[in-house]
């Protein structure tokens, strides 16, 4: 079965509309088989330096077997800067088609990050992705490959659903909890983890959650394998990003311009496109160090 040959699934009128009620929506079937393959083997040439430089990577001798590497890496961030299958597979075929429905014609993407997620390793505490990366119309959606069927035992997402509705970021502060990895925590909310559900998914789905959403994911408890995932975060091409990336120093911007199109036209066209930020692994927090 090739890329090609594969039907992929149409959002529908009722899909988006659980999505704007809920804050999140499951496409099962949204990849080929062809597609999981290449993004699965796409990981391990990254952590092997096939396309380049990614920060803060172990040191590994080269003599390592594909799942001794893997096991070593929780997530990168920004994966798409140097591999160009990831930058391919922002505009993946049912990831456009859902965006431009939940979002609007124009839709730019600025984050990337390849979450590898190994048995053993955290996952991270509860989070609103606008807290990160804000928005000035509230439309950041986080779109979510699983790479690896997600479940509660390898650390599948869990969302409270219409938790995005009100529209309120809410605080956040440092944890001491080893499930998660060294992410701040979001407290202060006024729902409770039993109203929180697991979203299982097999591989080959896509998964959207709004920025507002607030979402986390548990350890991967499983005894071998890994829990692979893309998530990309698009936006409208129409919001600035005013974004406090590294590259900034912590100090945010009026509009980031380090964006890739993936649907519709660049009212910002004018402004030029900037491409700074590299990629580099995620800490997994101190009390997860070996
Ligand atoms: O998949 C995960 O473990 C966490 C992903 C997440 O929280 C995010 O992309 O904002």
């Amino acid at each position: 079965m090739t890329a090609t040959e594969w039907t992929y699934p149409a959002i529908t009128d009722d899909q988006v509309d659980f999505y704007n009620t809920n804050g999140f929506l499951v496409i099962p079937d949204a990849l080929s088989p062809d597609e999981i393959e290449e993004l699965r083997n796409d990981a391990v040439e990254i952590c092997r330096g096939k396309w380049g430089e990614v920060r803060n990577l172990p040191d590994f001798t080269g003599e390592e077997t594909d799942g001794e590497i893997l096991e070593q890496v929780l997530c990168i961030h920004q994966v798409h800067k140097i591999s160009p299958i990831q930058h391919r597979y922002l505009s993946q075929h049912t990831m456009v088609d859902a965006l431009t429905k939940l979002i609007g014609p124009n839709v730019k993407c600025m984050q990337s990050m390849y979450f590898i997620k190994s048995a053993g390793m955290p996952g991270q505490a509860w989070h609103q992705d606008e807290i990160y990366i804000p928005t000035r119309d509230r439309s950041l959606t986080g779109g979510w490959m699983a790479l690896d069927d997600a479940t509660t035992e390898n650390g599948c997402l869990w969302v409270i659903p219409g938790s995005h509705a009100r529209g309120i970021l809410y605080p956040q502060h440092d944890h001491e909890d080893v499930r998660f990895d060294s992410a701040q925590e979001s407290y202060r909310f006024p729902y409770s983890n039993d109203e929180a559900i697991p979203v299982e998914v097999e591989a080959g789905a896509l998964l959207f959650f709004n920025g507002y959403l607030l979402h986390r994911s548990l350890p991967n408890k499983a005894e071998f394998g890994h829990r692979r995932v893309l998530v990309n975060h698009y936006m409208s091409a129409e919001s600035l990003l005013p974004w406090r990336t590294t590259e900034g120093v912590g100090v945010a911007r009026t509009d980031v311009r380090d964006i890739v199109m993936i649907a519709g036209e660049d009212p910002y066209a004018w402004k030029g496109i900037e491409d700074k930020a590299r990629p580099g692994v995620r800490g997994v927090g101190e009390h997860h160090k070996h």
